[in-house]
């Protein structure tokens, strides 16, 4: 302490380091008992991958699109609409508590396509969140707060890794019900609908609507009616996450038919929409959350607050685009462009992993669809995947097939090769 005294009285620069010292102590006290948050498994990995000096390292973690030259894009799009907000020389004003209107209701259209009966029919509530999670997390706080019939949510096995914190975040509980079948590298079909099935009546059932992930492997529209039909018998609550529309087969309405089909069936369903992938929007933190409701009247009561108050600037890129005939035609076609390259991306590698002789099965990597490929590499493999050949990604072996391109596929497929033998 005396030492301390003393370094302080030297010079007002060495007296502020030893203020920051006290407060440094102080706050330890204050918040030591606070455990330390789970680093992010998908946002660490850019931060390994941005360590190697390897100049032809890999990053196949985080699901963001890549041109073929492995840069990030910006949708020509995107800068044509944003180039009309800025001219516009709008003001700056907080938006409404539910966000821009022209945004959520573009958002809306988008979803549940023009002739919906829920949007004819004047039941549908939406807000404008941040992005998907944000999404996610009103929803999922919303249910806590005022569905009568459960407090649980049953997530797909496996589901995209930060669902189960969202959610308890929220307050739910979070269970699980079959999905995947390792040994079939497909969807686990009768063990689903067996596990919805047996939950409660009433449940809270998390559906992707389209490009699950981590496995890219969805339900057929056969599949999606089924599900449908168990769910209603059951009275269960679908809640959709919708973070990949147009990403899937790179058209929207295709990719919007389970949610779709759901509500025609008579679901009063919970969905959540992000414009990060399908728009490249990702830092922007453009999304919805709508509900549909048994009727107008019920609307009413289900008003949903979005954080007060979202974000305006994406949300505006988002809404001129959907807004203006032409540039929402050029966008539809940005994202089958995109979904496009990433399709491509799955032949070429499944390809070169055939001409280097590969003993194993493939055919997974283009049957499943979406950013992601879940390529049955196990956690082992994954760590030398990045220790010796510099190629990044979740140790649950997805791959972002986004992240390929034609100048990397061959190294890649090498890798993998020598991995898996
Ligand atoms: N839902 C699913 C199924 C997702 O995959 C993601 C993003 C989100 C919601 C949330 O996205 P948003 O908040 O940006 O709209 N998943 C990414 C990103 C692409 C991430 O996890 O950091 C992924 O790599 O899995």
């Amino acid at each position: 302490m005396l030492s301390t005294l003393r370094v302080a009285s030297r010079s007002a620069a060495a007296r502020e380091a030893n203020l920051r010292m006290v407060i440094g102590a102080r706050q330890a006290s204050a918040w030591s008992k606070v455990p330390q948050g789970p680093p992010d498994a998908i946002l660490g990995i850019t931060e390994a991958f941005k360590a190697d000096s390897f100049k032809e390292k890999i990053n196949l973690g985080v699901g963001a699109y890549r041109d073929d030259k492995g840069k990030p894009y910006v949708l020509p799009s995107v800068r044509a609409a944003e180039d009309k907000v800025v001219a516009s020389r709008s003001d700056k004003e907080y938006a409404g508590i539910t966000g821009i209107p022209a945004f959520t209701n573009a958002a809306a259209e988008l979803a549940y396509g023009s002739d919906s009966a829920a949007l004819k029919e004047d039941r549908l509530v939406i807000t404008q969140t941040i992005s998907g999670t944000g999404a996610l997390r009103i929803g999922g706080a919303f249910l806590q707060r005022f569905y009568p019939h459960a407090k649980k949510v049953y997530l797909p096995n496996p589901s995209w890794a930060n669902h189960g914190a969202v959610f308890k975040d929220s307050g739910l509980e979070v269970e699980k019900y079959r999905y995947y079948n390792k040994d079939t590298i497909g969807l686990d079909f009768e063990g689903l609908i067996e596990d919805i099935k047996t939950a409660p009546e009433g449940s809270i059932i998390l559906l992707h609507a389209c490009a699950h992930n981590p496995t890219g492997v969805d339900p057929t529209q056969e599949q999606w009616r089924k599900i449908s039909d168990v769910m209603k018998e059951k009275g269960h609550f679908a809640f959709f996450d919708m973070a990949y529309q147009g990403f899937a087969s790179g058209n929207a309405d295709t990719d919007a038919f389970a949610p779709r089909h759901f509500v025609k069936e008579g679901h009063n369903i919970a969905l959540c929409q992000s414009f990060a992938k399908n728009m490249g929007l990702y830092g922007e933190r453009v999304g919805a959350f709508s509900l549909v409701c048994e009727s107008t009247e019920e609307k009413k009561f289900s008003s949903v607050p979005s954080t007060p108050t979202p974000p305006i600037h994406g949300a505006r890129v988002a809404s001129t685009i959907m807004n203006d005939p032409v540039l929402n035609e050029q966008w539809l076609g940005e994202v089958k462009g995109m979904a496009d390259r990433i399709i491509e991306m799955r032949a070429l590698l499944r390809k070169n992993l055939e001409q280097l002789g590969s003993k194993h099965d493939w055919s997974h990597i283009t049957s499943q669809i979406g950013m992601f490929a879940y390529t049955g590499l196990k956690p082992e493999q994954m760590d030398v995947l990045a220790q010796e050949h510099s190629v990044y990604a979740t140790k649950d072996g997805r791959i972002s097939v986004a992240g390929i391109t034609t100048g990397n596929v061959q190294r890649l497929a090498e890798s993998i090769f020598k991995v898996t033998g």
